[in-house]
């Protein structure tokens, strides 16, 4: 089922959460529903605390409009090893209306479990890579405009607490 996307500043957002034990009928519902929501969003990503599950799931598609859709499920991911710098602009579905660059790794290895339990190594770069420490982020409650400098996160909040006070 599609759910509800939290946004910020939604406390939620800003946990960390817990690393998934066994790989449950609720974990892969846990993943159906991340899996519809972010087709549906649509988004390249999506981080299981952003629909409240505070579970380490993350699930990544890159693919955009080439057939077929290349799903990534990753259940504690981690990244065991990275290099180079990116600074690339990105968005997230849990903060509206913004975008704003960020400085990454350029590319990064992350082990992780897939939805059968079996370990997998994923060697990322180019958005892959972005979307790889972007959705690692959610799980330890960090999002992109945590990584801002203190005056452009100072204007992001300005800009969101102008946008809910006008409505
Ligand atoms: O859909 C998304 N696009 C995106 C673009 C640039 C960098 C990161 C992302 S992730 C985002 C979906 C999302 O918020 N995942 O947590
Ligand atoms: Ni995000």
């Amino acid at each position: 089922m599609i759910q509800h996307i939290l946004t910020w500043p939604d406390p939620e957002l800003k946990k960390k959460s817990a690393p998934v034990v066994v790989i449950n009928d609720k974990i892969r519902q846990l993943v159906m529903d991340m899996t519809e929501t972010m087709y549906d969003a649509p988004g390249i990503g999506l981080a299981a605390p952003q629909l409240g599950a505070l579970q380490r799931v993350v699930i990544i598609d890159v693919s955009g409009k080439e057939e077929p859709p290349e799903l990534i499920v990753a259940i504690n991911p981690i990244i065991i090893h990275a290099e180079g710098e990116s600074y690339e602009e990105e968005g997230c579905l849990s903060v509206i209306k913004y975008a704003a660059n960020v400085r990454r790794h350029a590319s990064v290895v992350v082990k992780a479990l897939n939805l059968d339990g079996e370990e997998q190594t994923h060697r990322a770069e180019g958005l892959l890579a972005v979307a790889f420490q972007h959705e690692i982020d959610h799980l330890d409650g960090i999002l992109f405009v945590d990584h801002l400098s203190p005056l452009k996160r100072e204007i992001f909040k300005r800009k969101q607490r102008r946008m809910t006070e006008a409505s």
